[in-house]
């Protein structure tokens, strides 16, 4: 390792102890940006590394509520607020059992430059609990999520700090969350993105993270000369984002073989069609149950407590969680010939598989660039919001395909190296910082 790097890490690791994926996070962005900072010394005489390293504030509450029995049960609530340079502090709530103050930390931080990569005017945050809602009642999960609110209200605001789904938390929980900070704040604002459709939600936002994930991979492809149309996509996960990378992906003529959760993956040669993608939704997102019942349905073969990355694909579309693909699965996708990678969850590749990626010059789109869309079609939610005026589904649509688009060419711009292979992790991360470390330099050591 660069020993700039290892030195601001020995740092990173010092201040934060334990904190293992906001380490791993900060250091593949330190090692992007550090000899960038060098070429450019105003950033390092403004220390913008170590300030964006530090949030701006951390948030820490006890969440107490009734479960069904009448038994008092408490978890963790966080919100990290971790730069506002351009915009009001933006980015999802998760809900886990794994999440932690290092977790979210790790989210937050890529908020950042995720946010900024979409050109649109947004800081970056992240929250959640250590909350599982799986097994949990509607009237459990309403009763947590009016607790956490109960909390959370006095430190978020439409011009403030604006939170949406991630794990574990999608329309209804936005749903609870809506109600309790109204009724809290007596106003009806764009204080949450991701809210139904008939109380100021944007249309496309439910698609967006998966369609925006599609069109990314759609534009890395077309730097050699390839396209979706015919190739063999690995999917993981069954969530918001999985599903909605399976839609795209298929009407862009692409064969989505695999669909998985945290207990196994299914396996369908002929490809998970639409008619077998609403199944999924039904199953997920309404009967909350496993996607081993899609093996039973379909008549496919199902792979307790596996992952994907052991089918032979063109494309992988990692949907999940954090560090899902490994060094030897990344060998083993590439191995099977898997071209392009593009990453819908945070972080889901470990830094020893990202190695592997970059080393056979495949094609690899980070998260902060590659599942921008989410957080991008919730900046257009919050555009609506304050004009009190929704648009059509094309025009959010489209928009959504031409920040992508950007994105894209931003990534290209700072990314691509001598012999003209474009790293798209470099290109994500200096693209993401500049912007952000500029306004950070305009408003002074704030
Ligand atoms: P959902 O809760 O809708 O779905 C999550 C899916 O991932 C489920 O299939 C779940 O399986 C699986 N999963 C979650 N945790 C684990 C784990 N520890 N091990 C194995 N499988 C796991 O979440 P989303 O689809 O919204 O989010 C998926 C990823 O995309 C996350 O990394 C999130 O941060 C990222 N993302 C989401 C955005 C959004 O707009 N929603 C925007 C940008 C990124 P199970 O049901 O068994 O837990
Ligand atoms: O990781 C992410 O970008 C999200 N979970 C979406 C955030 C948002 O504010 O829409």
């Amino acid at each position: 390792m660069d020993a700039r790097v290892q030195q601001f890490m020995a740092m990173i690791k010092a201040k934060n102890p334990g904190e293992n994926e906001f380490h791993q996070a900060v250091q593949e962005v330190a090692e992007s940006l550090i000899p960038f900072i060098e070429e450019n010394p105003k950033y390092r005489q403004a220390k913008i590394l170590e300030r964006l390293a530090e949030p701006e504030r951390t948030i820490i509450f006890r969440v107490p509520w009734l479960d069904d029995k009448g038994d008092i049960q408490i978890n963790r609530g966080f919100r990290i607020e971790m730069n506002s340079a351009i915009g009001p502090y933006k980015g999802g709530l998760r809900l886990h059992p794994t999440v932690n103050l290092g977790i979210l930390k790790f989210l937050a931080f890529e908020q950042v430059f995720k946010n900024s990569l979409t050109t649109l005017p947004m800081g970056g945050g992240k929250g959640g609990s250590d909350f599982d809602p799986k097994g949990k009642s509607d009237n459990e999960v309403m009763r947590f999520c009016q607790s956490f609110m109960s909390e959370l209200f006095r430190h978020i605001g439409a011009d403030t700090d604006v939170p949406a789904g991630d794990i574990g938390v999608g329309g209804r929980e936005i749903g609870y969350l809506f109600g309790q900070y109204k009724r809290l704040k007596n106003e009806f604002t764009g204080v949450l993105t991701g809210k139904g459709i008939e109380w100021g939600g944007s249309l496309i936002r439910p698609e967006a993270t998966g369609y925006g994930a599609t069109y990314f991979a759609q534009e890395m492809l077309a730097t050699r000369g390839e396209e979706l149309n015919g190739k063999t996509v690995c999917i993981s996960g069954s969530g918001n984002v999985a599903q909605y990378a399976t839609e795209k992906v298929t009407q862009l003529g692409g064969i989505v073989v695999t669909s998985s959760d945290s207990n196994g993956f299914i396996y369908d040669p002929r490809g998970i069609d639409p008619e077998k993608l609403r199944y999924i939704m039904e199953l997920k997102n309404v009967k909350r149950g496993r996607i081993e019942e899609y093996a039973e349905k379909y008549g496919v073969e199902y792979f307790k407590d596996k992952k994907p990355w052991i089918i032979k694909c063109d494309i992988a579309i990692p949907n999940a969680t954090q560090n899902e693909i490994n060094e030897e699965d990344a060998r083993l996708l590439v191995r099977n010939g898997c071209i392009c990678v593009a990453e819908g969850a945070n972080m889901p590749c470990t830094p020893e598989a990202v190695a592997v990626f970059l080393n056979a010059k495949i094609l690899y789109g980070p998260g902060k660039a590659a599942n921008a869309g989410g957080v991008a079609t919730s900046g257009l939610e919050m555009t609506q919001n304050s004009m009190r005026l929704p648009w059509s589904r094309e025009e959010v649509d489209e928009r959504l395909h031409t920040i992508m688009i950007n994105i894209h060419k931003t990534c290209v711009k700072y990314g691509t190296k001598e012999d003209g292979f474009i790293n798209y992790v470099d290109g994500a991360n200096i693209g993401g910082f500049v912007k952000v470390a500029n306004a950070m330099i305009a408003q002074g050591v704030v």
